[in-house]
């Protein structure tokens, strides 16, 4: 439930989730809180108690709302508050997410909403990151998509989704298409080799290679296999003579 309806709405005609919705495999409706308001002009926000500058939204339109969804649809599996304060988004979080019937998400503006629609209503508050936003729109959307994803039959291929570098624990290896020679940059030759265990091999140390680099903390929780483990200590073995001592 969101005061910008439309904004949602682009976004869920495009792509892997569009065509979800296209086909039935999820559902998803898009309320307008200013439906479920009683006045005249529709009023969502209103002075923050105390003072201070900008708007709160009042808490009745979702009150209102979510009785509706409720009504129309039963009672919701989880109702997910999108907010600074909540728990870290995850694809963790998005696979438990992806296991639920039925999940609300209440879209905030201004400076946030009453906190009684938090404490009441709210089952689940959730964060995608330490940054403001100016609503909660776009991580109501970044939920979706994460979790629609996980759901079977949104992407076409399930072996990808496993192969997925956060179900790994390991970054993805680059990826090329034609032109072999691109701005004076070639495509490495082993992926035109035809040579496929090497091809694999390649990818492999690429991907393990960037997540040593970038991500390390990825790696306490990947699970790897034989070969993986192998080039990953030739790696390790690798940085430890570049880099003398400067550390761990
Ligand atoms: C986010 C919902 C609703 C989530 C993540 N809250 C707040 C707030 C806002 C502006 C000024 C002060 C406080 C904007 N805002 C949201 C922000 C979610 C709302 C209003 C949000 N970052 N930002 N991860």
């Amino acid at each position: 439930m969101t005061i910008f309806p439309r904004m949602v709405e682009a976004a869920l005609a495009e792509g892997v989730v569009g065509r979800a919705i296209d086909r039935g495999i999820i559902d998803v409706r898009v309320h307008d809180l200013r439906d479920f308001t009683t006045d005249r002009h529709r009023v969502v926000d209103d002075a923050p108690f105390g003072g201070g500058p900008g708007m709160v939204m009042k808490p009745e339109p979702f009150f209102r709302a979510v009785e509706h969804i409720r009504a129309e649809r039963g009672q919701p599996s989880v109702v997910v508050l999108p907010t600074p304060q909540g728990r870290v988004f995850s694809h963790e979080v998005a696979r438990q997410m992806s296991r639920l019937d039925h999940v609300v998400v209440l879209c905030g503006r201004y400076e946030g909403i009453d906190d009684r629609v938090r404490t009441l209503l709210a089952t689940d508050e959730v964060s995608i990151g330490d940054y403001v936003l100016s609503g909660g729109e776009l991580p109501a959307l970044v939920i979706l998509d994460a979790v629609a994803r996980l759901v079977p039959g949104t992407v076409g291929d399930e072996q990808s989704v496993e192969q997925d570098s956060f179900v790994r624990g390991v970054l993805d290896c680059p990826h090329y298409t034609r032109p072999a020679e691109f701005c004076g940059e070639a495509v490495p030759a082993v992926l035109l080799s035809g040579h496929h265990a090497d091809i694999r091999r390649w990818r492999k140390r690429e991907a393990l290679a960037r997540t040593l680099v970038r991500r390390p903390d990825l790696l306490a929780g990947a699970t790897l296999d034989d070969e993986e483990q192998e080039i990953l200590s030739e790696l390790v073995t690798q940085r430890e003579k570049e880099h003398g001592d400067e550390g761990d």
